[in-house]
């Protein structure tokens, strides 16, 4: 009885997680400004989700120079990606609100390398 319970919890939580999942790549790009580039080849773009979803964020170098995501908001920070073709992917639980992603190597915010994520209730 206790076994068959757990199986159910575990088959609700596993479809929960799947259900609120969301996946974004951002590609390195630093020909003239510094940007995280989207699929669609938007420039830093505004990650919509909802509180509580489970975000997938890979990070694909794209550009052969170093680069790290960081959210400092939610204590989420990459490794580093270095050589073109090298991905990194962080994972976190959103919380409400508007907070920015960003390249915390010197000197690639302020040149550009910032998004933000809108992050709503559900
Ligand atoms: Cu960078």
């Amino acid at each position: 009885m206790k076994v068959s319970v757990l199986i159910l919890l575990s088959a609700i939580f596993l479809g929960a997680g799947a259900a609120h999942g969301k996946t974004f790549t951002l590609k390195t790009e630093t020909s003239g400004e510094l940007a995280f580039v989207g699929t669609d080849g938007t420039k830093n773009p505004n990650l919509e989700v909802h509180e509580g979803d489970l975000v997938e964020l890979i990070i694909e170098n794209q550009d052969g120079v170093p680069h790290i995501l960081t959210i400092p908001e939610l204590d989420v920070k990459s490794t580093r990606v270095d050589t073109v073709g090298e991905k990194t992917i962080v994972k976190f639980v959103a919380k409400k609100g508007e907070y920015p992603y960003f390249c915390p190597l010197p000197g690639h915010r302020r040149m550009g390398m910032e998004g933000k994520i809108l992050c709503r209730h559900k």
